[in-house]
């Protein structure tokens, strides 16, 4: 299970983003000035309280520029920052829990009936995964048309788009529940994720002696007409790295336990 990641590979997640991300939200001045502020104070804190050197100061800089030029800036915020965004988020958010986006989804998707398949290569590997389930609503009345967005690295962590040989929308599809909002999506079980340890962030996480791991999980955005879509990750019970997970995403609420190749997990979406 030792996935070798090219930092190459983790960083066409930036471009990808950029591209998809163009879209500003309208920010006051005085809501910058007050989110940047206080930032900025956070950083002079840590340099006073922790006696940074000119070295150091030097060291991180360089550091920062690796990142941009590497392309990761996406996957180390998403790692290190986003799972406190979506906890703010998630103060407003009743309905099943939400976790991170992370930094290889992909829209356009093949879409795929209530009953199917995701995009697989012929010989791909791993251990056959039946997921199925219902979309339901707060009252828990079902949610007929409900698209499920899921996407997942392969058996040996890796992630279609994000990895070279493998082909486009592998692992990944948009799935419609049928009338009873029901879904049934054959797939395989995901390996754990290793962040590239030789990029920038691989190397900060050795530099600080972390692990790179995150638990095998799959992504899901689900939406209904009038109603809120969450986005959110499924975890296995008993999986390594579950009760550790570098990027800190894991809820109890969203634990998988397969029984016979077979996991069962039920969304509820709240009004939008
Ligand atoms: C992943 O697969 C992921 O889901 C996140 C959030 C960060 C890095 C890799
Ligand atoms: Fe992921």
């Amino acid at each position: 299970m030792t996935a070798v990641h090219t930092p190459a590979a983790a960083g066409s997640a930036s471009a990808d983003f950029r591209s998809a991300a163009r879209s500003s939200v309208d920010v006051s001045a005085e809501r910058v000035s007050t989110v940047v502020t206080a930032v900025l104070q956070g950083v002079h804190e840590v340099i006073r309280a922790h006696d940074v050197t000119y070295p150091e100061f030097q060291a991180a800089k360089q550091w920062l520029m690796d990142l941009g030029e590497g392309g990761e800036w996406p996957l180390f915020l998403d790692v290190f920052a986003e799972h406190v965004v979506e906890e703010v988020a998630a103060r407003t958010q009743d309905g099943t829990k939400g976790s991170i986006l992370g930094p290889y989804y992909l829209p356009d998707q093949k879409e795929l009936p209530s009953v199917c398949t995701l995009p697989m290569r012929p010989d791909e590997q791993g251990t056959p995964l039946v997921f199925s389930g219902q979309v339901k609503d707060l009252a828990r009345l079902p949610l007929a048309g409900a698209q499920l967005e899921i996407w997942h690295a392969d058996s040996e962590g890796y992630y279609s788009g994000f990895a070279p040989d493998i082909p486009a929308g592998n692992l990944r599809g948009v799935v419609t529940t049928d009338s009873e909002g029901r879904f049934e999506i054959t797939t395989v079980q995901p390996a754990p994720y290793q962040i590239p340890t030789d990029g920038p962030t691989g190397r900060l996480i050795g530099a600080a002696g972390w692990h790179p791991w995150r638990p095998a999980h799959l992504h899901l955005i689900v939406r209904a007409e009038g109603h809120r879509p969450i986005t959110t990750q499924l975890y296995f019970a008993g999986g390594e790295h579950v009760d550790s997970d570098v990027a800190e995403a894991v809820k109890p609420e969203l634990v998988l336990t397969p029984v016979d190749q077979c996991a069962v997990y039920d969304f509820v979406l709240e009004p939008a």
